[in-house]
């Protein structure tokens, strides 16, 4: 295996590199935790197919290792992080092309977490090589501040499209009308990181600027609730995974 950025390319535009890797995310879920950190429980539903729970979702899928760099909109990346897991597509293939009628398709999916949180995605986007279904960072189980006990790992999109503690994928036919958890205007459809789609409606550069003097307070935020949650034990939660 060897780093996609050995050559140390520059950041995407608007980036900065963080050397820790906080846990992170909307101040609403910062004390919202799931409810099973250990089952990689996956139920699928959407207009697209029938709803159906699958109970092991990495079972029988080859399994990936992969090393990248992490966006989040608000401009701090934290490069080379080292998951483990497998390919949304193979998943996919496995346990969603079958189920759907090709007279109709998928084009749209909503990503939920077990703590409400939701984000959607172009199918296309999510079937490129490097998307992943992770269970594992450094090689360990996820912790509960980065997502345990499964997420999604989208690499060329911000990080708010890379749901933390996995629960739902729904399949839809065409883009589903409101599901974000936050304004609208905050969640671009596709969130690619190398076209600066931070936002919609507003140039990304001009949020780079809006966004930057909430990192620090987020952090803390995110940071704080974890060691609430943990009972005072800030080390269990991998709030502050250092590299
Ligand atoms: N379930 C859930 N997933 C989420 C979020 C969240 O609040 N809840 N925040 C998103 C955002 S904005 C970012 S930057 C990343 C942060 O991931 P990390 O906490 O592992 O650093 O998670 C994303 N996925
Ligand atoms: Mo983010």
């Amino acid at each position: 295996m060897t780093h996609p950025h050995s050559e140390a390319p520059p950041l995407p535009p608007g980036q900065k590199a963080r050397s820790d890797f906080p846990r992170f995310g909307l101040a609403p879920y910062a004390r919202r935790f799931p409810r099973d950190e250990k089952a990689r429980v996956l139920t699928l539903s959407g207009d697209a197919l029938e709803s159906v729970t699958i109970s092991s979702a990495l079972e029988g899928l080859e399994r990936v290792e992969q090393v990248s760099d992490f966006h989040c909109v608000t401009t701090w990346s934290h490069r080379a992080l080292h998951w483990g897991g497998v390919r949304f597509s193979d998943f996919y293939g496995l346990h969603i092309a079958p189920r759907v009628d090709p007279a109709i398709g998928v084009r749209w999916v909503v990503l939920r977490g077990q703590d409400g949180y939701q984000s959607r995605m172009l199918l296309a986007d999510l079937l490129a090589n490097d998307v992943l279904l992770a269970d594992t960072l450094d090689g360990l189980p996820l912790t509960l501040g980065h997502g345990a006990p499964l997420r999604l790992v989208a690499p060329a999109h911000y990080g708010y499209k890379s749901v933390k503690h996995l629960s739902h994928i729904e399949c839809w036919q065409a883009e589903p009308k409101s599901v974000q958890s936050t304004f609208a205007f905050m969640n671009h459809p596709r969130g690619r990181v190398a076209l600066e789609e931070r936002a919609q409606w507003m140039p990304g550069w001009l949020l780079r600027h809006v966004y930057r003097p909430m990192i620090k307070p987020n952090a803390a935020l995110f940071a704080n609730a974890a060691a609430e949650h943990a009972g005072t034990r800030p080390d269990t939660t991998g709030d502050s995974h250092a590299h």
